[in-house]
């Protein structure tokens, strides 16, 4: 081999070379970003959210339009947000007996330290009805107690603060009547599918508030709650209600316009409860002065329209127990109007005259079967007389 012959040789093997190490260097660069087949999973799990979060949404948009289809005014609300998760009842029983039996009306307290004393005078027992009148048991309800206690002969002769206590807790708790069915219509084994409870009061006692804490109360037990806004008199009352009614994802009927005719809201929201095949229809109404006798005959009209489809269970009268007897006079007038079946006794949290259950279930002879014990969604209790008697007989 010449000598050109061994140079061309080595020229071709120095360019092999270089060619090698630039193929080299190319596929080390190549190494460090994604490979071919991590580049495809990269793109593809970006895509593959897109696609999930696209199904949640159109799962999300079918729903709303479902709502929009049963409510045609802010449906939206309803379905695009998560529905909070409300208390379970065995909790909220348990916090509420125990805010109950705190209940800052220890009228009883006051009554155990007169009957307490080592001789009790004429003033004396005029101070144990004072007490009782005072804290809204009622003339007649108050008399009678105070002719028991006299006569009993463990108070005359019963000097052991824990005997008059334990007497006086059972008077109490017999004034308040143990004895009374106070369950909802609506919680009794074999209730009516849908059941529904109609809400009723003067202005301001609480009738949507209690309307929205009741529907949390059923959602919490797995029921389906439809909701009837029958108070067209501001458009802010049906407002107020949706809001309750979206935390929890239940359906409002709502008019269209301010001014509609409440009844026609009712009608229709008893028509969409029984087709929907709800557990539950509330229907909150406006409040009203029971001396406006157009305005109580709307009531009547408000449950025979419901009554075209479904059998009204329960007229819950919400009462504000800080009114005290100004709220026995309208009591009397709503359950002319409409029948009442039960009593819902609100912001006993921020009264001291709980007596007021008492007089109103004597005088109505329906008994409290709820009692409002603060602003939060989920203060509203049964009524438990013997949490109640503990709270107004005070620590010991
Ligand atoms: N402290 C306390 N406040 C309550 C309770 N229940 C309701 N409220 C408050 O009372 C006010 C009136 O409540 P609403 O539910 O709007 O009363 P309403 O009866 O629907 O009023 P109208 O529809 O205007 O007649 C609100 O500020 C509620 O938060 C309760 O048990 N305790
Ligand atoms: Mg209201």
């Amino acid at each position: 081999m010449n000598t050109y012959a061994i140079i061309a040789l080595i020229c071709v093997v120095v360019v092999l070379i270089a060619a090698g190490i630039f193929i080299g260097m190319r596929r080390r660069g190549n190494d460090s970003r994604p490979s071919g087949q991590s580049q495809a999973q990269a793109k593809s799990q970006p895509a593959q959210r897109e696609a999930e979060e696209g199904g949640q949404a159109a799962q999300l948009g079918s729903s709303g339009s479902d709502e929009r289809q049963a409510e045609p005014v802010q449906a939206g609300s309803v379905a695009s947000k998560a529905a909070e998760k409300p208390e379970s009842s065995s909790s909220s029983m348990t916090r509420l007996k125990a805010k109950l039996a705190k209940s800052p009306n220890p009228f009883g307290k006051a009554l155990f330290s007169i009957l307490t004393k080592d001789h009790l005078s004429e003033s004396d027992w005029e101070d144990v009805e004072d007490t009782l009148l005072r804290a809204d048991v009622g003339a007649e309800a108050s008399e009678q107690l105070v002719d028991e206690l006299r006569a009993d002969a463990r108070v005359r002769g019963e000097k052991d603060p824990q005997a008059v206590r334990a007497m006086l807790r059972e008077k109490l708790l017999a004034l308040v009547d143990t004895g009374q069915d106070r369950s909802l219509a609506a919680s009794r084994p074999g209730a009516a599918k849908p059941s529904v409870i109609i809400m009723v009061g003067v202005n301001g006692t609480g009738k949507t508030t209690t309307a929205g804490k009741l529907a949390r109360l059923f959602v919490a037990e797995g029921k389906s709650v439809v909701m009837g806004a029958a108070d067209t008199f501001r458009a802010a009352a049906a407002a107020q209600l949706q809001t309750w009614a979206s935390k929890v994802g239940v359906q409002v009927v709502r008019a269209e316009r301010e001014g509609a005719d409440p009844a026609s809201v009712a009608f229709e929201a008893a028509q969409q409860a029984k087709e929907s095949g709800a557990d539950l229809l509330i229907v909150d109404t406006a409040g009203r002065l029971q001396n406006k006798a157009n305005l109580m005959d709307e009531l009547g009209k408000i449950r025979r329209v419901v009554e075209k489809n479904l059998s009204v269970d329960e007229v819950l009268l919400v009462l504000d127990a800080t009114t005290g007897q100004n709220g026995m006079v309208q009591a009397k007038v709503f359950a002319e109007a409409i029948g009442v079946t039960g009593i819902v006794l609100t912001k006993l949290d921020g009264s001291a005259r709980g007596g007021i259950v008492v007089s109103v279930q004597r005088e109505l002879g329906v008994p409290v079967k709820l009692v409002g014990l603060g602003e939060g969604p989920d203060d509203l209790s049964s009524f438990d007389p013997e949490s109640f008697v503990d709270g107004i007989l005070g620590g010991e």
